[in-house]
């Protein structure tokens, strides 16, 4: 808090303005120059990002047949009530943003708990919302004895092991699970495009399948989700390939895959290389695999935006509305979750790799660190109200 008035009044000392902060991209040609001036534009001089009335997000989303929710934490949801009930006010799904990790939920190989994620599950259930599982496989998060536990002898015992345990404690109780996380990176320069990850080492590309079969087995409920990063953009091209690939592979082999999740980790100056028409051919094509989709870690990284809070609200908030325009045409999308819901907690004031370099806070969200909605929130409540309504099923 003391952070943002300090903004505040800094802009007032320098009599900074929206249109003062136009001029920094101008000047600081080398670190804004990707920006693209059209975009600059629309974002400045027609959009007001007003909405009408103050419905909370969930009942705009719902209102199209749509599930908005968040990624939220034990130790805040848990300690923080000003938080929590705006939380319970926006979502219709929470997702745990860490509990229900292998770190997390496993001390050691022989015990499992699920004391926080337990928690969660309780306030979604006492707040009407859904909960949300993520995940189940994934390379990162894995707890510290789990390079010395787990090896090619007994990796499939352990997966399989982990799948049902979990899967199963919240069978019939949960909307989807993140059943493989991030299993795709070219980079690694295979010809399936996966990632050359602890589970590919241990059990080989058909690990992807055996989780899945797994999963459904535990729950036959659950949405059963392949969930990655680094879908959105022009340049993603190959990743997009090679997750076409994999999925079009689970299909054929009869995989209980139901959707992808795209995580949608944006950027607010990369929408000069958004090809919303790439974008939403991409969609087509998960979708004309019968597979729903789920935009599961929505945000937009203030990286490299100015300083000046009402030029970066605006741009934010204009990345969510272009995305979000694009990817709900798409009927196949059926929910939208932010990774978090305020810019009080976001993971991008720790991220190495996104934090900004003046360590000024993130402004990410769709609320602010008062918790109060910005236009970020604006924007998002736009792109609900304009959706089209999905048919019901
Ligand atoms: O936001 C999460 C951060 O708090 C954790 O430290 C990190 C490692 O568990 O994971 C972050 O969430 C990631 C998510 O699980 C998968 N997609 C990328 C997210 C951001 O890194």
């Amino acid at each position: 808090m003391a952070k943002k008035q300090a903004i505040t009044r800094r802009r007032a000392l320098l009599g900074l303005s929206a249109l003062a902060g136009m001029g920094m991209f101008c000047t600081k040609a080398g670190g804004f120059k990707h920006i693209n001036n059209q975009f600059l534009a629309i974002a400045f001089q027609q959009r007001n990002f007003s909405v009408r009335g103050n419905a909370p997000l969930r009942s705009r989303a719902a209102a199209k047949g749509l599930i908005y929710g968040a990624a939220a934490s034990y130790s805040k949801l848990s300690s923080d009530r000003e938080f929590a009930q705006k939380f319970a006010q926006e979502c219709a799904i929470v997702v745990p943003e860490a509990e229900l990790k292998w770190d997390a939920l496993r001390p050691s190989p022989s015990r499992f708990d699920f004391t926080k994620a337990d928690w969660i599950a309780k306030f979604a259930r006492s707040h009407r919302m859904l909960f949300r599982g993520h995940v189940l496989v994934w390379h990162e998060a894995l707890p510290k004895w789990f390079a010395t536990a787990v090896n090619k002898q007994n990796a499939e015992r352990m997966l399989v092991e982990h799948i049902r345990t979990v899967a199963g404690h919240y069978a019939g109780k949960i909307h989807s699970w993140d059943v493989v996380n991030e299993a795709v990176l070219p980079e690694d320069g295979r010809s399936d495009g996966l990632r050359n990850s602890p589970w590919l080492q241990f059990l080989g590309p058909n690990y992807i399948d055996l989780a899945f079969r797994v999963a459904a087995e535990a729950d036959p409920h659950a949405l059963l989700v392949y969930n990655d990063f680094g879908l959105d953009y022009q340049y993603e091209e190959p990743r997009r390939v090679a997750v076409l690939k994999l999925l079009e592979r689970l299909k054929s082999g009869g995989s209980p895959v139901q959707a992808l999740g795209i995580q949608a980790h944006l950027w607010g100056d990369k929408n000069g290389t958004l090809n919303l028409k790439v974008l939403r051919k991409f969609l087509r094509d998960v979708a004309s695999m019968n597979l729903k989709i789920l935009i599961t870690e929505l945000d937009v990284t203030d990286k490299n935006l100015p300083l000046d809070v009402s030029v970066r609200d605006r741009l934010v908030a204009a990345t969510y509305e272009d995305y979000l325009d694009t990817v709900l045409q798409e009927p196949a999308v059926i929910a939208v979750l932010t990774w978090g819901l305020s810019d009080r907690y976001t993971w991008l004031n720790w991220s190495n790799s996104r934090q900004r370099l003046d360590r000024w806070p993130a402004r990410s969200l769709p609320l602010d660190n008062d918790f109060k909605r910005k236009s970020a929130w604006n924007a998002i409540a736009r792109a609900f109200d304009a959706a089209p309504k999905r048919p019901s099923t």
